[in-house]
């Protein structure tokens, strides 16, 4: 048995096969701008993961410290670091700002960091992700690995197969539980990238907010295609009914992709 395995052996999400999980982490890498007079306040947003039966939500530090809380909220993932919209242009790097300790003090089940895979910086952000992924592992916590495609050297290829197959793949490398990913266009390009991952779980991103049937639709390909599941946010929380809307996805997620 592999080291991490045993430590993580009850963790509510390591290997789970069918994954609902809502991101709320946008309010530090794209700003209030994406925010109306609802869903600005997280209270709304967890109140959309408990009534819409997510399995977990993604917050950080400050959201957590301030609103979330474990006897009452669904299981916490913390987003270790982030970088706002102002850096456009920069090659991306995006830095730990929370500490493992620290989010297994808050009760967090899992951590989040994201990697720019492409970027003139990845290499800072894979070494911070290493120390993470043995730290949380160690304490029984879930890593999950945003695995973006972003900076100069794959500048308009962020969607291409390969080169999300290669991000998925080096999260397997790092030994995350999970890769979030973009999702791919074609049923055959997600079946590459899922088998790319091998046994570290597939979890797509939602993307920006569009008509519920493409969004439905784009979860219902990753499903089918092996993925271990989603995590979304905007899709959810800017829709006119995000209970409805996440009861339709969860079905998606736990019964359509046999
Ligand atoms: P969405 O479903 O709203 O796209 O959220 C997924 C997510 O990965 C968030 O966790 C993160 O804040 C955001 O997308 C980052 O988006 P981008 O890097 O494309 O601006």
């Amino acid at each position: 048995m592999a080291t991490n395995e045993s430590k993580t052996m009850n963790n509510v999400l390591v290997g789970r096969k069918n994954l609902c999980i809502l991101a709320y982490d946008q309010g530090f890498e794209h700003g209030p701008t994406e925010f109306d007079e609802k869903n600005v306040d997280p209270e709304y947003i967890l109140n959309i993961a408990r009534e819409g039966g997510f399995d977990a939500v993604i917050l950080h530090e400050g959201v957590a410290a301030r609103y979330w809380q474990k006897d009452r909220d669904v299981p916490l993932v913390i987003k270790l670091n982030g970088k706002t919209a102002f850096r456009a242009g920069e090659e991306p790097f995006s830095p730990q700002l929370c500490t493992v300790a620290k989010a297994h003090t808050l009760g967090a089940s899992a951590v989040g960091y994201t990697i720019y895979v492409g970027s003139g910086r990845e290499a800072e952000m894979m070494r911070e992700f290493s120390k993470i992924e043995d730290e949380a592992h160690d304490l029984g916590m879930a890593v999950i690995a945003w695995m973006y495609p972003r900076g100069a050297s794959v500048a308009g290829r962020e969607n291409e197969k390969e080169v999300i197959a290669y991000a998925a793949r080096l999260g397997l490398e790092m030994n995350a539980d999970f890769v979030k990913i973009p999702s791919a266009k074609t049923y055959e390009d997600m079946q590459w990238i899922v088998k790319a991952a091998g046994r570290t779980g597939v979890l797509v991103q939602g993307g920006k907010q569009r008509d519920n049937e493409m969004f439905l639709e784009d979860m219902k390909i990753a499903m089918r295609s092996g993925a271990s599941g989603v995590a979304v946010g905007r899709n959810v929380w800017k829709n006119a009914d995000p209970i409805g809307l996440s009861k339709s996805l969860i079905a998606v997620v736990r019964n359509e992709h046999v």
